[in-house]
């Protein structure tokens, strides 16, 4: 009935909110404070991500969109050889304006696969399952709301075919270095024999390319990052005053990490809930990494996670590489 209904929805939405709640203030409690960057995206930081890929210098998003729509081919080919049909599964669909492409030719040439669009953002995973069937209308289509290997456990109990993986957009990039290879054995174990993963990875490259992509000058990348402040703000009952803070991008062109940062640029706390914090002038808050990667780099990760290297396309300048892999 509607009552219970609506009880499980308050439900839902009441862990959904403690969750978030019990990282922020486990966040800003640690020294150096840093928030989880899974959370900007709300609604409105859907929207700004969406702005961040129309800037001039955010180079991914174009680049990755270069070799999905003149590789559609190749990525087809290698992703459909030797396999009668397969579950697509994509972590981090957003609006799968790439994966579209790719949508679109695995369709032309009849093959059989089901489309299963994964995303943390209940938003993005709605607007799928509206936009997709009316371009797409023969497209099998399953969405699923969640973090990623709740959501990998379910596709897998909902069908036993082989699977392709898509994890595009450098989503890699925003785990520590040291995680990543833990979450590439970990997606393996998520995979059978022959299953195939097909992985954005931004590659190393002039140092000022990268950093200007991660501070363009219209400051979306700054209302970005300030926006976790907002929803925080809008959502767990707190004070944050945004114009005290300021956006902070730095790229190691050793490690190949670029990091953002929100700096309290003066003495002030903020109370969340019950909890107040203390921010001195001039501390930040680690917000995000967003990873760059060698060729070695990316061939060694393979080969420590159980991988074995199948293909590998790039854009026209070589900034950006789709890897297709193979599970070992
Ligand atoms: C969506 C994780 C690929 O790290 O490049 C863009 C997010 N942050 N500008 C990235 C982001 C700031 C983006 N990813």
């Amino acid at each position: 009935n509607i009552s219970d209904l609506m009880d499980d929805l308050f439900e839902a939405a009441n862990t959904k909110t403690a969750l978030f709640y019990n990282d922020v203030i486990k966040g800003l409690r640690e020294n150096p404070k840093h928030l989880d960057s899974k959370y900007f995206y709300d609604a409105a930081g859907d929207k700004l991500f969406r702005e961040i890929m129309n800037c001039p210098e955010y180079y991914l998003t174009r680049a990755e969109l270069e070799i999905f729509s003149g590789k559609t081919v190749e990525l087809a080919a290698a992703l459909s050889r030797d396999r009668d049909s397969f579950d697509l599964i994509e972590l981090g669909a957003g609006d799968a304006t790439k994966s579209t492409y790719l949508l679109k030719e695995l369709l032309g040439q009849q093959i059989d696969f089901r489309y299963i669009p994964i995303d943390i953002s209940a938003n993005v995973i709605e607007n799928l399952n509206e936009s997709l069937p009316k371009v797409l209308p023969r497209l099998k289509l399953t969405g699923l709301n969640g973090e990623y290997f709740e959501m990998l456990e379910k596709a897998t109990s909902l069908s036993k075919r082989p699977k392709v993986l898509l994890f595009l957009g450098s989503n890699i990039g925003n785990m520590p270095v040291d995680r990543v290879t833990e979450f590439c054995k970990k997606l393996r174990k998520h995979l059978s024999k022959g299953d195939r993963l097909l992985m954005g990875m931004d590659i190393k490259k002039n140092p000022k390319t990268i950093l200007a992509a991660y501070n363009d000058k219209s400051g979306i990348t700054k209302r970005f990052n300030l926006n976790l402040l907002e929803r925080i703000n809008r959502e767990l009952n707190s004070n944050f005053i945004i114009s005290r803070f300021d956006h902070y991008a730095t790229y190691d062109p050793e490690s190949g990490a670029c990091k953002s940062y929100l700096i309290s640029l003066d003495n002030q706390t903020v109370q969340i809930g019950e909890e107040v914090f203390h921010f001195a002038e001039n501390e930040p808050i680690f917000m995000e990494i967003s990873q760059k990667f060698s060729f070695e780099q990316i061939q060694d990760l393979a080969d420590k996670s159980g991988f074995k290297f199948i293909d590998q396309l790039f854009d026209s300048k070589k900034w950006f590489t789709d890897v297709i892999w193979s599970a070992e």
